[in-house]
Protein backbone atom coordinates (compact mmCIF):
# COMPACT_ATOMS: atom_id res chain seq x y z
CA UNK A 1 0.00 0.00 0.00
CA UNK A 2 1.50 3.04 -0.93
CA UNK A 3 1.28 6.14 0.98
CA UNK A 4 0.81 9.11 -1.30
CA UNK A 5 -1.00 11.41 1.33
CA UNK A 6 0.61 14.85 1.91
CA UNK A 7 2.42 14.86 -1.36
CA UNK A 8 0.74 15.67 -4.93
CA UNK A 9 2.15 16.11 -8.13
CA UNK A 10 0.07 18.45 -10.23
CA UNK A 11 -0.11 17.91 -13.96
CA UNK A 12 -1.65 20.34 -16.44
CA UNK A 13 -3.15 18.90 -19.20
CA UNK A 14 -4.44 21.61 -21.73
CA UNK A 15 -6.60 19.15 -23.93
CA UNK A 16 -9.14 20.89 -26.00
CA UNK A 17 -9.68 18.07 -28.59
CA UNK A 18 -12.78 16.35 -27.02
CA UNK A 19 -15.10 19.13 -27.90
CA UNK A 20 -15.62 22.05 -29.41
CA UNK A 21 -14.94 24.96 -27.23
CA UNK A 22 -10.67 25.45 -27.55
CA UNK A 23 -10.94 27.35 -24.44
CA UNK A 24 -10.24 24.74 -22.23
CA UNK A 25 -6.77 24.61 -22.78
CA UNK A 26 -6.73 27.44 -20.41
CA UNK A 27 -8.05 25.58 -17.89
CA UNK A 28 -4.45 24.61 -16.40
CA UNK A 29 -3.29 28.08 -16.66
CA UNK A 30 -6.18 29.77 -15.01
CA UNK A 31 -6.49 27.73 -11.50
CA UNK A 32 -1.98 28.03 -11.66
CA UNK A 33 -2.36 31.65 -12.22
CA UNK A 34 -5.34 32.22 -9.39
CA UNK A 35 -2.84 30.33 -6.68
CA UNK A 36 -3.51 26.96 -6.82
CA UNK A 37 0.40 25.47 -5.87
CA UNK A 38 0.47 28.06 -2.83
CA UNK A 39 -2.84 27.27 -2.14
CA UNK A 40 -1.97 23.56 -1.88
CA UNK A 41 1.68 24.35 -0.22
CA UNK A 42 -0.54 26.59 2.57
CA UNK A 43 -2.25 23.63 4.01
CA UNK A 44 1.16 21.76 4.51
CA UNK A 45 1.12 20.07 1.83
CA UNK A 46 4.36 18.43 -0.12
CA UNK A 47 3.70 20.28 -3.53
CA UNK A 48 5.66 19.29 -6.86
CA UNK A 49 3.93 20.68 -10.15
CA UNK A 50 5.02 18.67 -13.22
CA UNK A 51 3.95 21.10 -15.66
CA UNK A 52 1.89 20.74 -18.83
CA UNK A 53 1.17 17.35 -20.11
CA UNK A 54 2.20 18.18 -24.10
CA UNK A 55 -0.70 18.27 -26.03
CA UNK A 56 0.37 18.91 -29.84
CA UNK A 57 -2.30 21.66 -31.79
CA UNK A 58 -4.81 20.43 -35.11
CA UNK A 59 -2.42 22.98 -36.81
CA UNK A 60 1.11 20.67 -36.20
CA UNK A 61 -0.96 17.77 -36.43
CA UNK A 62 -3.26 15.96 -38.67
CA UNK A 63 -6.58 15.15 -36.61
CA UNK A 64 -6.06 11.21 -37.18
CA UNK A 65 -3.05 11.38 -34.98
CA UNK A 66 -3.85 13.64 -32.01
CA UNK A 67 -6.23 10.63 -30.51
CA UNK A 68 -2.97 8.89 -30.69
CA UNK A 69 -0.82 11.13 -28.95
CA UNK A 70 -2.83 12.85 -26.53
CA UNK A 71 -4.28 9.91 -24.03
CA UNK A 72 -0.97 8.36 -24.66
CA UNK A 73 1.15 11.67 -23.44
CA UNK A 74 -1.03 11.61 -20.30
CA UNK A 75 -0.95 8.09 -19.78
CA UNK A 76 2.33 7.92 -19.29
CA UNK A 77 2.63 11.16 -17.77
CA UNK A 78 0.27 10.36 -15.07
CA UNK A 79 1.91 7.06 -14.73
CA UNK A 80 5.06 9.14 -14.26
CA UNK A 81 3.88 11.42 -11.51
CA UNK A 82 2.31 8.40 -9.29
CA UNK A 83 5.45 6.38 -9.42
CA UNK A 84 7.15 9.47 -7.72
CA UNK A 85 5.25 8.49 -4.95
CA UNK A 86 2.97 11.23 -4.90
CA UNK A 87 -1.09 11.44 -5.46
CA UNK A 88 -1.71 13.11 -9.14
CA UNK A 89 -3.97 16.35 -9.68
CA UNK A 90 -4.85 16.10 -13.29
CA UNK A 91 -6.34 19.86 -14.57
CA UNK A 92 -8.33 19.98 -17.35
CA UNK A 93 -8.73 20.44 -20.31
CA UNK A 94 -11.59 19.03 -20.82
CA UNK A 95 -12.50 15.49 -19.97
CA UNK A 96 -11.45 13.62 -22.72
CA UNK A 97 -8.75 13.62 -21.02
CA UNK A 98 -9.66 10.76 -18.61
CA UNK A 99 -8.97 8.38 -21.34
CA UNK A 100 -5.25 8.92 -20.21
CA UNK A 101 -5.94 9.95 -17.05
CA UNK A 102 -7.45 7.01 -16.20
CA UNK A 103 -5.51 4.15 -17.62
CA UNK A 104 -2.33 6.21 -16.61
CA UNK A 105 -3.22 5.49 -13.42
CA UNK A 106 -4.18 2.15 -13.97
CA UNK A 107 -0.31 1.53 -15.16
CA UNK A 108 1.12 2.91 -11.56
CA UNK A 109 -1.77 0.77 -9.81
CA UNK A 110 -3.45 -2.06 -9.77
CA UNK A 111 -7.19 -2.16 -8.90
CA UNK A 112 -8.55 1.31 -9.20
CA UNK A 113 -11.45 2.52 -8.34
CA UNK A 114 -13.23 5.52 -10.24
CA UNK A 115 -15.85 7.89 -8.86
CA UNK A 116 -17.35 9.95 -11.48
CA UNK A 117 -19.11 13.35 -10.65
CA UNK A 118 -20.59 14.83 -13.46
CA UNK A 119 -23.24 16.13 -14.65
CA UNK A 120 -23.08 13.83 -17.63
CA UNK A 121 -22.25 10.09 -17.99
CA UNK A 122 -19.61 9.98 -20.60
CA UNK A 123 -19.98 6.67 -21.93
CA UNK A 124 -21.40 6.93 -25.63
CA UNK A 125 -19.43 4.80 -28.11
CA UNK A 126 -18.01 6.35 -31.20
CA UNK A 127 -21.58 4.24 -32.14
CA UNK A 128 -23.71 5.47 -29.37
CA UNK A 129 -22.36 9.34 -29.41
CA UNK A 130 -24.78 11.99 -31.39
CA UNK A 131 -22.62 14.80 -31.26
CA UNK A 132 -19.23 12.78 -32.10
CA UNK A 133 -17.44 14.84 -28.85
CA UNK A 134 -14.82 12.56 -27.40
CA UNK A 135 -15.46 14.17 -24.07
CA UNK A 136 -18.50 12.36 -23.91
CA UNK A 137 -16.80 8.67 -24.65
CA UNK A 138 -14.24 8.97 -22.42
CA UNK A 139 -15.75 5.80 -20.32
CA UNK A 140 -16.28 3.98 -23.36
CA UNK A 141 -12.80 3.02 -24.10
CA UNK A 142 -12.12 1.65 -20.44
CA UNK A 143 -14.36 -0.32 -19.15
CA UNK A 144 -13.69 -4.07 -20.31
CA UNK A 145 -17.30 -5.25 -20.98
CA UNK A 146 -17.74 -2.49 -23.36
CA UNK A 147 -15.18 -3.50 -25.91
CA UNK A 148 -17.57 -6.05 -27.89
CA UNK A 149 -20.48 -3.14 -28.24
CA UNK A 150 -17.72 -0.31 -29.62
CA UNK A 151 -14.99 0.24 -32.13
CA UNK A 152 -11.60 1.06 -31.91
CA UNK A 153 -10.83 5.00 -33.12
CA UNK A 154 -7.45 5.04 -35.10
CA UNK A 155 -4.81 5.32 -32.56
CA UNK A 156 -6.49 4.27 -29.70
CA UNK A 157 -4.43 0.67 -29.69
CA UNK A 158 -2.20 2.22 -26.92
CA UNK A 159 -5.02 2.48 -24.64
CA UNK A 160 -6.40 -0.86 -23.25
CA UNK A 161 -9.21 -1.26 -21.23
CA UNK A 162 -8.50 -1.44 -17.49
CA UNK A 163 -11.99 -0.83 -15.98
CA UNK A 164 -14.72 -2.84 -15.36
CA UNK A 165 -18.60 -1.87 -14.99
CA UNK A 166 -18.62 -2.71 -11.48
CA UNK A 167 -15.64 -0.31 -10.69
CA UNK A 168 -17.48 2.64 -10.99
CA UNK A 169 -19.76 5.13 -9.37
CA UNK A 170 -21.36 8.49 -11.35
CA UNK A 171 -22.48 10.90 -8.74
CA UNK A 172 -24.39 13.72 -10.00
CA UNK A 173 -25.41 12.83 -13.41
CA UNK A 174 -28.69 14.87 -14.92
CA UNK A 175 -27.76 14.93 -18.68
CA UNK A 176 -27.54 11.20 -19.83
CA UNK A 177 -28.33 9.79 -23.61
CA UNK A 178 -30.21 7.11 -24.13
CA UNK A 179 -27.43 4.87 -25.23
CA UNK A 180 -25.76 6.05 -21.92
CA UNK A 181 -28.33 4.95 -19.67
CA UNK A 182 -29.00 1.67 -21.49
CA UNK A 183 -25.09 1.29 -21.36
CA UNK A 184 -25.46 1.75 -17.46
CA UNK A 185 -28.40 -0.53 -17.20
CA UNK A 186 -27.16 -3.17 -19.58
CA UNK A 187 -24.00 -3.57 -17.25
CA UNK A 188 -25.47 -2.67 -14.16
CA UNK A 189 -23.06 0.57 -13.20
CA UNK A 190 -24.02 2.17 -9.63
CA UNK A 191 -25.35 5.58 -10.46
CA UNK A 192 -26.53 7.99 -8.40
CA UNK A 193 -27.99 10.39 -10.15
CA UNK A 194 -28.98 13.87 -9.16
CA UNK A 195 -32.28 12.58 -7.45
CA UNK A 196 -30.45 9.90 -5.86
CA UNK A 197 -28.27 13.19 -3.76
CA UNK A 198 -32.43 14.27 -3.66
CA UNK A 199 -33.89 11.66 -2.17
CA UNK A 200 -30.51 9.83 0.27
CA UNK A 201 -29.03 12.84 0.94
CA UNK A 202 -24.97 13.51 -0.02
CA UNK A 203 -24.02 11.57 3.21
CA UNK A 204 -25.76 8.66 2.72
CA UNK A 205 -24.30 8.91 -1.14
CA UNK A 206 -21.05 9.06 -0.39
CA UNK A 207 -21.12 6.27 1.92
CA UNK A 208 -23.26 4.19 0.03
CA UNK A 209 -20.35 4.83 -3.24
CA UNK A 210 -17.37 4.08 -1.23
CA UNK A 211 -18.70 0.51 0.29
CA UNK A 212 -20.01 -0.13 -2.85
CA UNK A 213 -16.51 0.16 -4.92
CA UNK A 214 -14.60 -0.73 -1.86
CA UNK A 215 -16.22 -2.56 0.75
CA UNK A 216 -12.33 -3.45 2.76
CA UNK A 217 -11.24 -0.41 2.42
CA UNK A 218 -7.87 -1.11 0.21
CA UNK A 219 -8.06 0.32 -3.33
CA UNK A 220 -6.90 3.01 -5.12
CA UNK A 221 -9.23 5.95 -5.74
CA UNK A 222 -9.10 7.83 -9.43
CA UNK A 223 -11.87 10.79 -8.92
CA UNK A 224 -13.06 12.48 -11.94
CA UNK A 225 -14.40 15.46 -10.55
CA UNK A 226 -16.27 17.29 -14.10
CA UNK A 227 -16.82 20.82 -12.62
CA UNK A 228 -19.84 21.17 -14.47
CA UNK A 229 -21.77 18.33 -11.60
CA UNK A 230 -22.24 21.52 -9.68
CA UNK A 231 -24.85 24.06 -10.35
CA UNK A 232 -24.13 26.27 -13.43
CA UNK A 233 -24.38 29.21 -10.57
CA UNK A 234 -20.99 27.92 -9.43
CA UNK A 235 -19.23 26.76 -12.40
CA UNK A 236 -20.58 29.99 -15.04
CA UNK A 237 -17.58 29.02 -17.18
CA UNK A 238 -17.75 25.77 -18.15
CA UNK A 239 -19.11 24.41 -22.08
CA UNK A 240 -22.28 22.18 -20.93
CA UNK A 241 -24.08 23.01 -18.35
CA UNK A 242 -26.82 21.74 -16.79
CA UNK A 243 -29.10 23.26 -14.68
CA UNK A 244 -30.11 21.83 -11.09
CA UNK A 245 -26.43 20.30 -10.26
CA UNK A 246 -24.83 19.72 -6.89
CA UNK A 247 -24.77 22.61 -4.57
CA UNK A 248 -21.03 23.97 -3.10
CA UNK A 249 -21.52 21.92 0.11
CA UNK A 250 -22.31 18.91 -1.45
CA UNK A 251 -19.51 19.23 -3.68
CA UNK A 252 -17.38 20.10 -1.00
CA UNK A 253 -18.33 16.76 0.95
CA UNK A 254 -17.94 14.51 -1.93
CA UNK A 255 -14.11 15.51 -1.70
CA UNK A 256 -13.79 15.50 2.37
CA UNK A 257 -15.09 12.34 2.20
CA UNK A 258 -13.37 11.06 -0.50
CA UNK A 259 -9.56 12.40 0.66
CA UNK A 260 -10.72 10.98 4.22
CA UNK A 261 -10.34 7.78 2.83
CA UNK A 262 -6.38 8.05 2.76
CA UNK A 263 -6.44 6.42 -1.04
CA UNK A 264 -7.35 8.74 -3.05
CA UNK A 265 -4.26 8.88 -5.98
CA UNK A 266 -5.63 10.36 -8.76
CA UNK A 267 -7.41 13.50 -9.30
CA UNK A 268 -8.93 14.94 -12.95
CA UNK A 269 -10.23 17.98 -12.50
CA UNK A 270 -12.07 18.70 -15.57
CA UNK A 271 -14.75 21.27 -18.31
CA UNK A 272 -12.84 24.55 -16.55
CA UNK A 273 -13.07 26.79 -19.72
CA UNK A 274 -11.96 30.06 -18.72
CA UNK A 275 -12.57 31.70 -21.91
CA UNK A 276 -16.52 31.88 -21.68
CA UNK A 277 -18.72 34.46 -19.82
CA UNK A 278 -17.11 37.92 -18.21
CA UNK A 279 -14.21 38.33 -15.49
CA UNK A 280 -16.53 37.94 -12.93
CA UNK A 281 -17.56 34.49 -14.32
CA UNK A 282 -14.17 33.73 -14.56
CA UNK A 283 -13.50 34.21 -11.07
CA UNK A 284 -16.61 32.41 -9.84
CA UNK A 285 -15.64 29.13 -11.54
CA UNK A 286 -11.78 29.45 -10.52
CA UNK A 287 -12.21 29.52 -6.52
CA UNK A 288 -14.95 27.07 -6.63
CA UNK A 289 -12.70 24.40 -8.79
CA UNK A 290 -9.71 25.87 -6.35
CA UNK A 291 -11.51 25.63 -3.42
CA UNK A 292 -13.07 21.44 -4.81
CA UNK A 293 -9.32 20.81 -5.34
CA UNK A 294 -8.21 21.39 -2.18
CA UNK A 295 -10.80 19.69 0.01
CA UNK A 296 -9.45 16.62 -2.32
CA UNK A 297 -6.60 16.91 -0.54
CA UNK A 298 -7.38 17.11 3.39
CA UNK A 299 -8.28 20.68 3.31
CA UNK A 300 -11.30 20.25 5.95
CA UNK A 301 -14.23 22.80 6.28
CA UNK A 302 -13.69 22.21 10.21
CA UNK A 303 -10.60 23.48 9.81
CA UNK A 304 -6.80 21.89 10.32
CA UNK A 305 -3.62 22.39 11.36
CA UNK A 306 -0.33 20.86 9.99
CA UNK A 307 1.61 17.82 11.37
CA UNK A 308 4.39 19.93 12.38
CA UNK A 309 2.08 22.39 14.04
CA UNK A 310 3.38 24.27 16.73
CA UNK A 311 1.35 25.13 19.74
CA UNK A 312 2.93 28.29 21.02
CA UNK A 313 2.58 28.94 24.74
CA UNK A 314 4.00 31.99 26.81
N1 LIG B 1 -23.71 13.34 -23.73
C1 LIG B 1 -23.33 14.39 -24.61
C2 LIG B 1 -22.37 13.90 -25.67
O1 LIG B 1 -21.98 12.76 -25.65
C3 LIG B 1 -22.72 15.56 -23.85
C4 LIG B 1 -21.59 15.19 -22.95
C5 LIG B 1 -20.45 16.09 -22.95
N2 LIG B 1 -20.37 17.07 -21.92
C6 LIG B 1 -19.47 17.03 -20.94
N3 LIG B 1 -19.08 15.87 -20.47
N4 LIG B 1 -19.07 18.05 -20.40
O2 LIG B 1 -19.20 15.63 -19.14
O3 LIG B 1 -22.00 14.64 -26.53
MN1 LIG C 1 -17.52 15.01 -18.14
MN1 LIG D 1 5.25 1.95 -12.82
MN1 LIG E 1 -20.05 17.04 -17.81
Amino acid sequence: QHSREGKVGVLGCPMYHGQTKPGTKEGPAALRDAGLLEMLKDQGLDVKDFGDVNIPCLEEVPLSDLSVKNPKNIATDVHKVLDSGRACLVLGGDHSLAIGSIYGHSLAELDQVVVWVDAHADINTPLTSTSGNIHGMPLSFLVHELQPYTCKLPGFESIKPCISAKDIVYIGLRSVDPGERYIIEKFGIQSFSISEVDKLGIKEVVEKAINYLDPEGKRPIHLSFDVDALDPSLIPCTGTPVLGGLSFREGNYICEELAATGRLSCVDIVEVNPTLGNERDKEITVNAALQIITRCFGNRRQGIYPKDYIFPCP
